[in-house]
C-alpha cells in the first residue's frame, strides 16, 4: 500500500501525487513509489500522459537530507530520474510553492514542466556545502544555458516562477487552479502526439568564459568567502558541454567529494541546529509538552529608540500591526523618522518597491498611552536599559494586559528573572533579545527565567518563526548566550592580544581571514566603544565581579574615541569613510596600558591570535553548556552563526571544536593555562569529553537534550 505516493487515473492522464509531509523531501519510500508509480502507468494502455505533482504547501525541498550520512539506497534520484526520462510516454511536473534541490532536479529530468504563477523554483545546495547531485549541473544548463545555471547554482537563491518562464526553466505558466491548468496541458500533448521529449538529448547552448566564471563568483563574494563548494560547482557546470552520460559521471563523482568535505558537514550541521533551536530540549526543566500558542496579529513596542524601532520595522516587514509608545514625543517623531528612512533606503537599493514601503509603514503607528495595548497579542518593553524605569514599564504592562497574554523584555543586560518581580504573573514574562539592527539580524536570544511558562516559549518560538529569525533558548544568566562568550572570552581574548603586542588590525584581519565577517575591534568601532563599555558597567554590576580585561576600550571610550560615528576608535576613520586606517595614536595608548601592567609586549603570529580567540570562545562556551545557560551545544552555534558572524561553512565554535578534536582542545587549552594563568582554567566539560574521547555532538545526543 503506497503511502507516500498516490496514483489517480484522470482519463488518459495518470496522476502521481507525492505526499511526504512535513516538506516533500524525496527520500527512499518516495522514490521506490514514484518507480512503481511509472511502471503501472505504463502498463495501463489506456494512460497516456504521466503527471508528476504533491500536496501540500510545496512541490518539494529537495533530497532528503538525512539520508546524505549514509549511501543513497536504490533506486537513487538518478535512477528515478532515468526511468522519467525513458518513458514512453510524456512525463509532465506541475509546481507549486517551491522547488527546491533534488525537487527541481525530479522536476527538470521531466519531459515537460509547468508551474503555478506563485511558485519558486532553486538550487540551494551550495548553502549546504553541496553541488546539485541529481543532474542539476548538467540538466540546467541545457535548460537555461550554462551562464544562467552558473548564477543560480551559486547564488542558491531560488527564482520566480515568471522568470523561469522566461529563461526556458518551465514550459508554462498557470495562473490559478494549477491541478487543471496541468490536466489540460496534458491532454493538449495526447491530442497535439506531442511525446517525450528528454532533457538529457538536448545540448548547452553557451558556455563559460573566465570572465563570466570571475563576475559570477564576484557577485557571490560576500557569502562564498572561505568557501570552496564553487569550484566543484563551476567544475561540474563545465561538464555539462560534454555528452551527458560524460557529464553526469563528473557531476557525481564532484557531488560525492562534496558531500564528504567539512564544509558540507559544518553547513548541514548549522542547517539542522537551526531548527532544533526553535524547539524546546528534553532537557528543559519547563514542561516541553507541545502547545498550540495563540496568533499573534497586533504588537506593542514600548520604547521608541533605535532597538524599538528596529523591533517595530521587523514586525510591520512580517505583515503585523505594530503600535508603538513612548512617553517622549520627540523620540516618537525620531523614530517615526528611522522607519521612514529605513524604508526608503530598503526602496533605494531595489530590495522593495514604493508600494510595498508605503503599506509596511502605515502598519506601524504610535499609541499614546498603555491603556491602549490590552487588546495586544504581544508586548516588547524596549525602553532604556535602566531597571526601575523597565520595572516600572513591566508593572504596568501587567496590570494593564490580560494574565495569558506574553510580555517581553528586549534587555541585553539585566537580569529578566529581577525586571519579572516587578509584575504578578512571571511566568508570562520572558526576555525577547534581539541584535542590532533588529530588522535585519538572524538571531533572537530567548531568555527564560526559572518562572517562564512552556505556553510562553511556545508563543516566542511563535514570534521567532514568524520574524523568520533563528530562535534560541538561553537561561537568564549574565550576557545570556551570545555575550557571555563574547566577553569572557573571544573580545577578552582579542584585547589581551593587543596589550601583549598585536595591533588592532593584525587580530581583525588574522579573525577575519579565519572567516569572521568583521574582527573584534572594528565591531567595537562600528557599534560604538561607548556602548560596549555602558553594556559592560551594567552586566558587570550583575555579576558583582569586576571587568579586568577591556582597559583598552574603556580607555578610548573616555578619550572620546567611540568608533566609527566620531570618526575615531581603534582606527582612524577619515571624512565619515568606513576605511579603517591605523591610529599611532592608538598603539601608544596599548603600549603604555601595557607597561601599567607590567605586560612586555612582543611579536604575536596570526596562528596563536586566531587560536587563542577561538579556544577561549570554545572553553567559555562549554562552561554556558555546563552552567545550563545554553541546553545544547547545537544551540551556541546557532548564536554564533546567525548573530555574531561566525563562520557558518565551519559550523560555529562548538562543532568547530569537535572537528579539532577535543583532545588537542584540551591540550592547547592546558598550554594556554600554564602560559597566562587562571583565566584560561580549561572547563571541566571539555575534561571529562575530552578523556572520554566523545564530543559536543554526542553530549548533545546523550544529555538528553533533543
Ligand atoms: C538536494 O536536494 C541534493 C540533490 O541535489 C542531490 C541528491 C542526490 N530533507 O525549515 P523548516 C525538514 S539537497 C529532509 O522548519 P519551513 C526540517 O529539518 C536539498 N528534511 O520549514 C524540518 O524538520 P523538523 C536541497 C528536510 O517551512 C522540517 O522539514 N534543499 C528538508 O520554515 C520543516 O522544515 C534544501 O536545501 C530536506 N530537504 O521551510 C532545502 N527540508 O520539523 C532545505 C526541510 O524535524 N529546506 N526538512 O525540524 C528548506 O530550505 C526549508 O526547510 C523550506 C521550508 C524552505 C523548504
Amino acid at each position: 500500500m503506497a503511502r507516500n505516493v498516490k496514483f489517480d487515473e484522470l482519463g488518459p492522464v495518470g496522476l502521481v501525487s507525492i505526499d511526504n509531509p512535513p516538506v516533500n523531501a524525496i527520500s527512499h519510500p518516495v522514490r521506490l513509489e514514484l518507480i512503481d508509480a511509472i511502471e503501472r502507468a505504463e502498463k495501463n494502455s489506456s494512460i497516456k500522459v504521466l503527471l508528476i505533482m504533491s500536496s501540500g504547501e510545496r512541490f518539494s525541498a529537495g533530497a532528503d537530507i538525512t539520508e546524505f550520512d549514509r549511501p543513497q539506497d536504490e533506486p537513487s534520484l538518478q535512477q528515478v530520474q532515468a526511468r522519467i526520462e525513458s518513458s514512453l510516454i510524456p512525463v509532465v511536473a506541475a509546481i507549486h510553492g517551491l522547488a527546491l534541490g533534488g525537487g527541481l532536479e525530479l522536476a527538470m529530468a521531466c519531459h515537460y514542466r509547468l508551474a503555478h504563477k506563485g511558485a519558486k523554483l532553486g538550487m540551494p545546495e551550495i548553502t549546504l556545502g553541496i553541488i546539485p547531485g541529481a543532474g542539476g549541473t548538467q540538466r540546467l544548463p541545457r535548460l537555461v544555458g550554462a551562464r544562467a545555471a552558473l548564477n543560480m547554482i551559486l547564488s542558491g537563491t531560488p527564482i520566480s516562477a515568471q522568470e523561469a518562464k522566461a529563461n526556458g526553466l518551465v514550459d508554462e505558466l498557470a495562473e490559478d487552479n494549477l491541478r487543471d491548468a496541468a490536466v489540460s496541458f496534458c491532454e493538449r500533448l495526447v491530442h497535439e502526439g506531442l511525446g517525450p521529449r528528454p532533457t538529457c538529448n538536448r545540448t548547452v547552448i553557451d558556455g563559460l568564459d573566465e570572465a563570466e566564471i570571475a563576475s559570477a563568483l564576484r557577485t557571490q563574494a560576500r557569502a562564498l568567502k572561505g568557501r570552496t563548494t564553487q569550484n566543484l560547482v563551476i567544475e561540474a557546470i563545465q561538464a555539462s558541454g560534454l555528452p551527458f552520460s560524460q557529464g553526469i559521471a563528473i557531476e557525481t563523482a564532484l557531488a560525492q567529494k562534496s558531500l564528504a568535505s567539512r564544509e558540507s558537514l559544518a553547513l548541514r550541521h548549522v542547517f539542522f541546529a537551526e531548527r532544533k533551536s526553535g524547539r524546546l530540549s528534553a532537557a528543559s526543566s519547563v514542561d516541553a509538552k507541545p502547545t498550540q500558542p495563540p496568533a499573534i496579529q497586533r504588537v506593542v513596542v514600548i520604547g521608541a529608540g533605535t532597538m524599538g524601532s528596529g523591533i517595530a520595522i521587523a514586525f510591520a516587514d512580517a505583515g503585523l500591526e505594530v503600535l508603538v509608545n513612548d512617553n517622549d514625543p520627540a523620540a516618537l517623531s525620531r523614530s517615526g523618522e528611522f522607519i521612514r528612512l529605513t524604508y526608503a533606503s530598503s526602496v533605494r537599493r531595489s530590495r522593495i518597491t514604493q508600494s510595498v514601503a508605503d503599506e509596511r509603514i502605515r502598519r506601524i503607528r504610535n499609541v499614546d498611552t498603555l491603556a491602549e495595548v490590552a487588546d495586544a497579542d504581544l508586548v516588547i518593553e524596549a525602553v532604556f536599559e535602566d531597571p526601575e524605569l523597565k520595572k516600572d514599564v513591566l508593572s504596568k504592562l501587567d496590570s494593564a494586559l490580560p494574565a495569558q497574554r506574553l510580555i517581553a523584555t528586549n534587555t541585553s543586560t539585566l537580569s529578566v528573572t529581577e525586571l519579572a518581580r516587578a509584575t504578578a504573573h512571571p511566568e508570562r514574562i520572558l526576555g525577547l533579545h534581539f541584535f542590532v539592527p533588529a530588522h535585519a539580524s538572524k538571531l533572537l536570544e530567548i531568555v527564560r527565567t526559572d518562572h517562564t511558562s512552556s505556553e510562553s516559549l511556545s508563543t516566542a518560538f511563535r514570534v521567532a518563526r514568524v520574524l523568520k529569525k533563528s530562535a534560541v533558548v538561553s537561561r537568564d544568566a549574565f550576557g545570556f548566550i551570545g555575550n557571555r562568550m563574547m566577553l569572557d572570552g573571544y573580545f577578552r581574548e582579542a584585547e589581551q592580544l593587543l596589550l601583549e603586542g598585536a595591533t588592532p588590525s593584525q587580530v581583525d584581519t588574522a579573525l577575519e581571514n579565519f572567516g569572521f565577517a568583521m574582527g573584534p575591534q572594528r565591531v567595537s568601532d562600528l557599534g560604538g566603544n561607548d556602548v560596549g563599555t555602558k553594556a559592560r558597567v551594567q552586566l558587570f554590576k550583575r555579576e558583582s565581579r569586576p571587568d579586568p580585561y577591556f582597559a583598552i576600550a574603556d580607555r578610548l571610550t573616555e578619550m572620546g574615541r567611540l568608533g566609527q560615528k566620531t570618526g575615531r576608535g581603534f582606527y582612524c576613520y577619515e571624512d565619515g569613510s568606513h576605511e579603517a586606517a591605523s591610529d599611532p595614536e592608538v598603539i601608544e595608548l596599548i603600549e603604555k596600558l601595557a607597561a601599567d601592567r607590567s605586560i612586555r609586549r612582543r611579536e604575536i603570529n596570526d596562528q596563536e591570535i586566531v587560536e587563542r580567540c577561538i579556544l577561549s570562545l570554545i572553553n567559555v562556551g562549554a562552561m554556558v553548556l555546563e552552567e545550563g545557560i545554553a541546553a545544547r551545544a547545537s544551540d551556541i552555534d546557532v548564536v554564533w552563526t546567525s548573530g555574531y558572524g561566525f563562520p557558518r561553512h565551519l559550523g560555529g565554535p562548538m562543532f568547530y571544536a569537535d572537528t579539532l578534536g577535543l583532545s588537542h582542545v584540551l591540550q592547547r587549552i592546558r598550554h594556554y593555562h600554564e602560559k597566562l594563568g587562571h583565566y584560561w582554567r580549561p572547563t571541566p566539560t571539555i575534561e571529562r569529553l575530552a578523556s572520554a574521547g566523545s564530543s559536543f555532538e554526542r553530549w548533545d545526543n546523550t544529555a538528553g537534550s533533543q
